[in-house]
């Protein structure tokens, strides 16, 4: 007998039928013959958030009257992905939709294709922070998303002719958008510019400029929880409010000009994932948020008080900061409670250390923010205020614990011009952590060391999650059901450890097949897919062996091409016998920020080398390489569960932790992977004898570095390197000019950063063990399906039930 504990249908299928009927007709106000798809989109979304209404109110309800102190996740970015799916199956109605739509007429995937993803985020950061949300709300844990309603999500990629990419704006409100709630009776406003006037002893700032921050609320529902928490992403707009006195014509566009400005402070998403724009308009758009929710918070936890009392403040909310982008918020709540609430400095500063814990996603120094202080001071003078003085009194206290004159230097949160943003989160919140656990001691031992040598308690490690709901029930529902036949229960989607329950079967070839044939209609499916939406022609029969994640020199992904190459010279020169080569199709995904060179370069190499080798009659069957254009949310819940071989290739001791990785293990797909991020400890549950390791270790990559690293000594070494990196010089890739990839190879010969030349030879070496055991289709499969079951500790729920023990210290709503 199967235990089913999924959400229970609220209605019938008719029943839902003629509610999306109903919302047709008062919603859009056309009858069901004169709708379009998009109609019946926004149609059933209404009808799925108005099941969903209840419980959202009631939880917030509860959220307020009750005891259990909420959290306030602050994120720059929430890259949500598609809605209306998600929405059905937590509020039990996936069937009933896809019954009712067709009882319509509408094919149902016509009216799931209409919905426009949100991409409010770049990469594994924004992601994370969507599941993050999706698992407090399934755990039934109160809490808040906070962030920005970008008009401008990450821009769309294209490929021009050359296979360069292309940015185009994401203007993802084209259409109506029936999930985000705005309500403009909650606004708050938020201020800048000006200066500080001291008024009686007390300090006033006198902003030059408002503006108003309109929240526009979006359900995050939780799956078979009951309970439904709010995404609250706040858009700008601006105040008309200015005097018209008699201007004369340029003085009246002087006055409008602040007002016009407002409204760009939404308009884009940043899209540099690693090296923040130091552009006042980023920093507006942080305080924007952060000052927008702070004040939220307080009008949400203390209803119509006048003199709230703020000391009680942390046992209300307690605010998660998604790396460095919200740390504004520090110093607001700082004034907030002195300037408006009448609070002295230590009473202040304890409520806020207790309010705000810090979260650090990178290992490389340039991600971290650092801002002009004459930037801070110009948009913000008050906060700059506060900010020197908390670092004057964080000298004080290093000082008064005998760290030494040089190594308080080094620690300085504010440097005489400018201000270290992670340095003012470990100091101003109650705990730091890291995203994986080699991340996390490399945080101790290099990155943060001298806060950890003297607040060693500050220090923790949450390793990153994903949510089962949409990356496995969603994206993989074939494997969805044969996991729940295994195991003989669905519960396995809200305790995702009881995948190790299919361990066993790991052993029964039975099931193994059944394992086989799921992966093998997931292929097809993606073929389909991909000739649908790109044109491609993707053999099903081969191996599908992905690399999708952005652009970026330390993940490595020239490593892959450059072994790519090889291989295609192999098989080309008969190097390779035909029966030796196993046939693949390598599929890339990736999108690099638009100002990164190197990055769009390798971009544009990627693509030339599709186009020679997919063309070349000697490889025809063998290799194939594709690059889909444009990698998003969509994308990866099509791809991942058509994988047979995920990589996970960066040099150790750069990647935070990865969440792709999690994503493919928990689809069946194996990993070739180096000792980096979460990698290790995937490695460690699914067993080693079950993940293709290769590569230096980061003492090894430490070792190099120190004895002098020369990558053209690597070049020169290994043949098969040579002769890659030669073609590609030769013009090979570029219809024989040699110029247009240069700045690459000189790169790769002279600086190599992420020492891609060094693992070359061990990552080309693996790929023979990796063939041996795809020729043996059981074996290999046995191998994923003990990835499967060994990696339930990589569910987004154990990441938060981990938040709230070690960081939050609350639960779910009683
Ligand atoms: C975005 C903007 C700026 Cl200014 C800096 C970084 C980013 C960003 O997107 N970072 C990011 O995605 N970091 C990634 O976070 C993931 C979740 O913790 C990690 O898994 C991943 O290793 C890390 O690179």
């Amino acid at each position: 007998m199967t235990e089913i504990t999924a959400p229970k249908s609220p209605v019938s299928a008719e029943q839902f039928a003629d509610e999306i009927r109903e919302q047709l007709k008062y919603g859009q106000g056309v009858t069901v013959e004169q709708a379009t798809p998009a109609d019946v989109y926004v149609a059933a979304s209404q009808a799925v958030r108005r099941h969903l209404m209840d419980s959202w109110m009631q939880t917030q309800a509860d959220m307020v009257n009750g005891s259990t102190k909420a959290v306030g996740y602050l994120s720059a970015e929430f890259l949500m992905g598609k809605q209306l799916r998600n929405a059905l199956l937590n509020a039990g109605l996936t069937e009933q939709f896809d019954t009712a739509v067709e009882s319509l007429g509408f094919n149902y995937q016509d009216v799931i294709d209409a919905e426009h993803e949100p991409g409010l985020g770049n990469g594994g950061l924004g992601r994370l922070a969507a599941c993050f949300i999706d698992s407090l709300a399934s755990l039934g844990v109160p809490a808040f998303g906070y962030g920005i309603q970008y008009k401008y999500g990450i821009f769309e990629q294209a490929f021009d002719k050359d296979g360069k990419q292309i940015e185009k704006p994401d203007y993802w409100l084209t259409n109506e958008e029936p999930w985000g709630h705005i309500d403009y009776n909650r606004s708050q406003k938020v201020s800048f510019g000006g200066e500080v006037v001291e008024e009686g002893g007390k300090k006033v700032w006198k902003p030059a400029w408002s503006v108003r921050a309109v929240p526009v609320d979006y359900m995050v529902p939780g799956y078979a929880s009951g309970r439904v928490n709010t995404l609250r992403l706040w858009s700008a707009k601006s105040y008309d409010e200015f005097d018209l006195l008699t201007f004369n014509r340029s003085e009246y566009l002087d006055a409008v000009r602040p007002q016009v400005a407002a409204e760009n402070i939404s308009k884009i998403l940043y899209p540099e994932d690693s090296t923040p724009q130091g552009k006042a308009l980023r920093l507006e758009q942080q305080y924007f948020f952060v000052a927008a929710s702070i004040h939220d918070a307080i009008r949400v936890f203390y209803p119509g008080q006048e003199n709230p009392d703020l000391t009680t403040f942390p046992s209300k909310i307690c605010f998660q900061l998604n790396d460095t982008h919200p740390v504004i918020g520090i110093p607001e709540l700082m004034r907030v409670l002195i300037d408006e609430y009448g609070y002295d400095w230590d009473t202040a500063w304890d409520i806020t250390t207790r309010t705000f814990n810090y979260t650090c996603h990178t290992l490389l120094p340039e991600a971290l923010e650092v801002w002009p202080a004459s930037l801070i001071g110009e948009l913000l003078p008050r906060h700059l205020e506060i900010i020197k003085k908390i670092s004057e009194q964080f000298t004080a206290e290093l000082t008064s614990k005998h760290v030494d004159a040089d190594t308080i230097k080094e620690m300085e949160i504010y440097t005489g011009d400018s201000v270290r943003m992670a340095y003012l989160a470990t100091y101003g919140g109650s705990h730091v952590n890291g995203v994986a656990e080699l991340h996390s001691q490399l945080l101790k031992d290099v990155t943060l060391k001298n806060f950890s040598d003297v607040y060693p308690d500050k220090f923790t490690n949450v390793t990153n999650g994903v949510t089962p709901r949409r990356f496995i029930k969603l994206a993989n529902p074939r494997l969805s059901d044969l996991i729940t036949e295994g195991l003989g229960t669905d519960k396995w989607l809200s305790d995702l450890e009881l995948l190790k329950g299919l361990a066993p079967l790991a052993d029964d070839e039975e099931f193994v097949k059944k394992f086989a044939a799921v992966k093998q209609a997931n292929k097809v499916d993606f073929s389909n897919y991909a000739k649908r939406e790109y044109g491609f022609d993707i053999d099903p029969n081969t191996m599908i062996n992905t690399m999708v994640k952005r652009l970026h020199e330390y993940k490595r992904q020239a490593l892959k091409i450059l072994a790519l190459i090889a291989r295609y010279a192999d098989i080309k020169n008969g190097n390779m016998s035909a029966d030796e080569v196993m046939p693949r199709t390598v599929v890339f995904g990736a999108k690099a920020a638009p100002g990164y060179y190197l990055a769009k370069m390798t971009i544009q190499l990627i693509n030339n080398v599709a186009r020679v080798v997919n063309n070349d009659p000697d490889v025809k069957g063998k290799l194939n390489v594709y690059f889909p254009w444009n990698y998003n949310v969509r994308l990866a819940q099509h791809l991942i569960p058509a994988t047979d071989l995920d990589e996970q290739i960066s040099q150790a001791g750069k990647e935070a932790s990865g969440t792709g990785n999690m994503k493919f293990a928990l689809n069946g797909a194996l990993t070739v992977g180096t000792l980096d991020g979460a990698n290790v400890e995937i490695r460690e549950r699914v067993g080693a004898e079950n993940f293709f390791l290769f590569g230096m270790t980061v003492d090894e990559v430490d070792a190099l570095y120190a004895s002098g690293y020369s990558p053209a000594a690597f070049y020169e070494a290994d043949p098969r390197l040579k002769q890659a990196i030669d073609m590609i010089s030769g013009g090979a890739f570029s219809n024989g000019d040699r110029n247009t990839f240069a700045p690459l190879v000189a790169d790769w010969l002279t600086k190599d950063w992420f020492m891609t030349l060094a693992d070359f030879h061990a990552y080309t070496e693996i790929q023979a063990d990796i063939e041996a055991l795809y020729a043996q289709p059981l074996e290999w499969h046995r191998q994923a399906i003990l990835n499967v079951a060994n990696s339930g500790y990589f569910s987004s729920d154990r990441s938060m039930e981990d938040y709230l023990e070690r960081i939050w210290e609350t639960g779910p709503l009683k």
